[in-house]
């Protein structure tokens, strides 16, 4: 049974026994919808050497009438991932889709009296399903425990689909909760104790919100939502973390209990400066960290949507010691870069895998870029995996602020007796040659693992790296070698070695732009 396990001091997703790097990208969300237009897209992915593909499942079309499943969408996107040599990740679009339940049957969607909705706080309903709703939750749980028996009948030996997201950015928008008559008589209820209970036993390492709200009144059983946790919006969203999260994690752990597949929820990220509602409200981001868990023991962990440019902001947040760690969706900067963004989040923060969303609409050029970055992950594949969490990895990649700004100061990491600096410019023209002048680069990223005390594996693309001893004193470190060169299955084959106006003439090692490459580097050194 596929399962996440903790190797190398990495959280690791497991299948067939062996650790399993993803390389991978979320369909569009209609892709899944017809097959024939499916079927059109896996050459694409297959040149793009992607190894999984993250994939949607609609209930309306599974369920087009109550307890009458059609599976074929199901069947056909299992078949095609096989015949391409593909893992599946499987997205439950169920009653939250970006914050709506727009994924609903028809047979739910029109029978709101059995089904009802949340409110505004003027009374409006939504087309957003009520949290509160012990129906609403029973519905997506039978129609989810449906797939989840079917994936056991029909893949339960071959383990095509290797893991489930429950939901997809579950969240309340454009207010920060429901409103309807059952979530205010739970609002102005006592705090369910399974959730004080879980902030007593963990108050040490709450999130600030709630630390704040340990420190002014406890966490008392019996006192309700905004006593324990003040009035305000903030509070509204604690609730809607809270209850929407146990229905998640009731569909989760439904679905696991026939067929227990690693689940986890993906959140929409905040934009600086909006508040609870003008973001998707009480989703699975990291000041609700704590609701999560505490609500929905049966999602395995929490995986960030990561669309703004401070990538290794947002990332760093989500891939915290112990945790697995998965970007299921990035988009919506240059496809080059993010190429370059997951080199980084296999080698620095332990991924188990990375997905742009949407990769089937990736220009000719960004999806170059992609393919190229996952040709040299798959060729890697080997060292990443026993190197993730060893502290002989890291990845380089400057960091840049969500207004785009990007911080191309060098960065440093330190390897035994080598201090090994990364700089995101090209150094000046004077001194190198003819073939590196202008400092044009605008894709920067990529990694190093050390396999020996002077042994180095490079790879990436728009870096330019220096090496010098550790400590002062009067030794000095030399590059021996670099080579250039491929894995084929397994095996280093080597091409050119770089010397001459390529290390300028042995003072560093280039990662060129406009490619991706791997250099073999042996350091040495002398007094
Ligand atoms: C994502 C995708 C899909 C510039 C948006 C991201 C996917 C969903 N939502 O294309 O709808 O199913 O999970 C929301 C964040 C957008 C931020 C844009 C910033």
């Amino acid at each position: 049974m596929p399962h996440l396990a903790p190797r190398h001091g990495a959280i690791q997703l497991i299948v067939d026994g062996q650790p399993f790097l993803m390389r991978a990208g979320e369909l569009e969300n209609s892709s899944a919808s017809s097959l024939p237009y499916l079927d059109t897209l896996w050459s694409k992915f297959e040149a793009m050497h992607f190894n999984a593909v993250i994939a949607p499942v609609y209930w309306n079309l599974i369920e087009p009438q109550q307890g009458r499943f059609d599976f074929s969408t199901v069947d056909g996107l299992i078949k095609g991932a096989r015949a391409h040599d593909m893992r599946l990740v499987l997205l439950w679009f169920g009653s939250w889709k970006n914050s709506m339940s727009s994924y609903l049957p028809a047979w739910v969607k029109r029978d709101a009296s059995r089904y009802p909705r949340a409110r505004r706080s003027d009374g409006t309903p939504m087309e957003i399903l009520s949290a509160l709703d012990a129906a609403n939750v029973q519905a997506d749980s039978a129609a989810f425990v449906a797939l989840m028996k079917h994936l056991k009948q029909t893949d339960g030996e071959q383990h095509t689909v290797v893991m489930v997201q429950v939901e997809n950015e579950v969240g309340m928008i454009p207010e920060a909760r429901d409103h309807g008559p059952l979530a205010d008589a739970a609002f102005h209820a006592p705090v369910p104790q399974a959730l004080t209970d879980y902030l007593s036993e963990h108050r040490e390492r709450l999130a600030p919100q709630l630390a704040a709200a340990w420190r002014a009144h406890g966490f008392r059983t019996g006192a309700k939502w905004e006593d324990t946790f003040g009035a305000g919006e903030q509070t509204d969203e604690l609730f809607t973390a809270w209850t929407e999260a146990r229905y998640t994690g009731q569909v989760a752990a439904a679905g696991k209990a026939v067929y227990p597949l690693p689940m986890y929820a993906n959140a929409a990220l905040i934009r600086p400066g909006k508040r609870p509602g003008e973001y998707p409200s009480g989703g699975p981001l990291p000041h609700l960290f704590d609701v999560w868990r505490a609500a929905a023991p049966a999602i395995d962990f929490l995986a960030p949507d990561i669309y703004f440019p401070n990538f290794t902001e947002w990332a760093e947040k989500y891939a915290l010691p112990g945790r697995p760690f998965l970007i299921p969706e990035t988009g919506r900067v240059s496809g080059a870069q993010m190429a370059a963004n997951g080199l980084y989040a296999y080698a620095h923060l332990n991924a188990m895998g990375y997905s742009p969303y949407a990769p089937e609409f990736l220009s000719p050029d960004y999806a170059k870029a992609l393919g190229q970055a996952y040709d040299l992950i798959d060729q890697l594949t080997p060292l990443i995996l026993a190197h993730q969490g060893s502290g002989k990895m890291v990845g380089m990649l400057p960091r840049t602020h969500f207004d785009g700004s990007v911080d191309l100061s060098p960065q440093t990491f330190v390897f035994g007796d080598y201090k090994v600096t990364a700089s995101f410019r090209k150094p000046g023209s004077a001194s190198i040659g003819a073939k590196l002048d202008a400092d044009t680069s605008t894709t920067h990223g990529g990694l190093i693992i050390q396999t020996g005390p002077d042994d180095f594996w490079f790879a990436g693309t728009g870096i330019t790296v220096y090496f010098e001893p550790v400590g002062k004193g009067r030794s000095a470190v030399g590059i021996e070698s670099i080579w250039e060169g491929r894995f084929i299955n397994g095996q280093w084959v080597p091409g050119r070695e770089m010397n001459g106006d390529d290390t300028n003439q042995g003072r560093h090692l280039s990662l060129p732009d406009d490619e991706f490459s791997i250099r073999r580097v042996t350091l040495y050194r002398y007094h």
